[in-house]
């Protein structure tokens, strides 16, 4: 029989999942399971490249938890995890820093971005994080990594270690590809479309679990562009804030834009703003009241990371056991 083909990946409990984040990549994440052996993780160890109060981390990561279950992760079908429950990914992660240049790391953008908003605390583990990112990666040889726009670099730094790395001792890891959906892939502020949905700049982001009422507000209140057609067309250079409502709307109801743009035809944007937010607000409802009811099972999430993280464990410690081997530590 054909073994499946491996699916991965992880967001940060530094801040409550919003639409950008839903849309980009927990939506492609799920249903996937019959396809593909899939593993998900919260990424706790990430979080701390900036700092954190301890409290909030520990309710956030078992949150997101509750919101990757709510939003269609099954843990029967999928593998859940808590990243720092799994040994293996530090372990690898030194490795891996040993075989990531300095140059390369230079380059990210998401360092330049974090070390600019964060300039009291420019720290070790931020510049190096892509590594740990590497090793969260190869430790489960998969097959697709799927993440929004702006992780397509790191999966790209990723494929470039994973490559040094066999040319040293042989075909020790699966290159993988990053998968990045149609549409969703780069949700922008409601605010301030020319920055990306993200969760520093509340107001024009949408939270997973927020109220409809307020969810509506911001889409009334979204910008739209300041010609004076108001006329709903997909031109994303000319017409940024109509253009993000219109993937939004696109990724939540799978129009197309010329179906949207029909749709609208004569109505501008009066009509177009509210029906997104309908539109938005009944996609998360059922995912918020889901979620609302497994947080209250603090017993329920406890089992499935702990199953989740034994499972995780299981077959990381065989890529690892791998890499010390090929590398030259004594074994254990
Ligand atoms: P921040 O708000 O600090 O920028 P974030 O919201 O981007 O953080 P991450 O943990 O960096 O959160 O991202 C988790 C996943 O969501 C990644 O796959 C990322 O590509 C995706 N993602 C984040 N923001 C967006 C967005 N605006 N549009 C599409 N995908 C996004
Ligand atoms: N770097 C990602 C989160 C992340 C991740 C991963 C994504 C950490 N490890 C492994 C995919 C695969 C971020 O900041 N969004």
């Amino acid at each position: 029989m054909d073994e499946k083909k491996v699916m991965l990946s992880g967001i940060q409990p530094s801040g409550d999942l919003h639409l950008g984040n839903y849309l980009g990549a927990i939506k492609n994440w799920a249903g996937r399971s019959e396809e593909f052996d899939c593993y998900y993780f919260m990424a706790d160890m990430h979080t701390i490249t900036v700092r954190q109060n301890p409290a909030d981390l520990r309710r956030r990561t078992l949150e997101q938890l509750a919101q990757y279950i709510a939003c269609g992760l099954d843990p029967e079908k999928n593998t859940l995890f808590i990243q720092s429950h799994v040994p293996a990914h530090a372990e690898l992660g030194w490795v891996l820093n040993c075989y990531t240049m300095f140059g390369e790391l230079s380059r990210m953008t998401q360092f330049k971005d974090k070390s600019a908003k964060h300039k009291d605390n420019i720290n070790g583990g931020l510049f190096t994080y892509p590594a740990l990112m590497a090793a969260d990666i190869l430790l489960y040889q998969p097959d697709f990594v799927p993440v929004g726009n702006d992780q397509k670099q790191h999966v790209e730094l990723t494929r470039d270690v994973a490559e040094r790395f066999n040319h040293i001792y042989g075909d020790v890891f699966k290159i993988p590809e990053p998968y990045i959906p149609k549409t969703g892939a780069r949700i922008m502020s409601l605010s301030a479309p020319e920055s990306k949905m993200s969760k520093s700049m509340p107001e024009g982001c949408v939270f997973l679990m927020e109220k409809p009422e307020d969810i509506q507000r911001k889409f009334k209140r979204a910008i739209t562009d300041s010609d004076t057609e108001n006329c709903v067309r997909y031109d994303p250079a000319a017409k940024p804030g109509v253009s993000n409502l219109m993937n939004i709307y696109s990724a939540v109801t799978g129009k197309s834009y010329e179906e949207i743009e029909q749709e609208f035809d004569g109505k501008g944007y009066g009509a177009f703003k509210p029906a997104v937010g309908d539109a938005v607000i009944e996609t998360l409802r059922p995912i918020r009241e889901e979620a609302q009811r497994i947080l209250a099972d603090k017993a329920y999430l406890e089992t499935v990371y702990r199953a989740g993280a034994e499972k995780a464990g299981y077959i990381a410690g065989k890529t690892l056991r791998k890499v010390y081997k090929k590398i030259g530590f004594v074994a254990r």
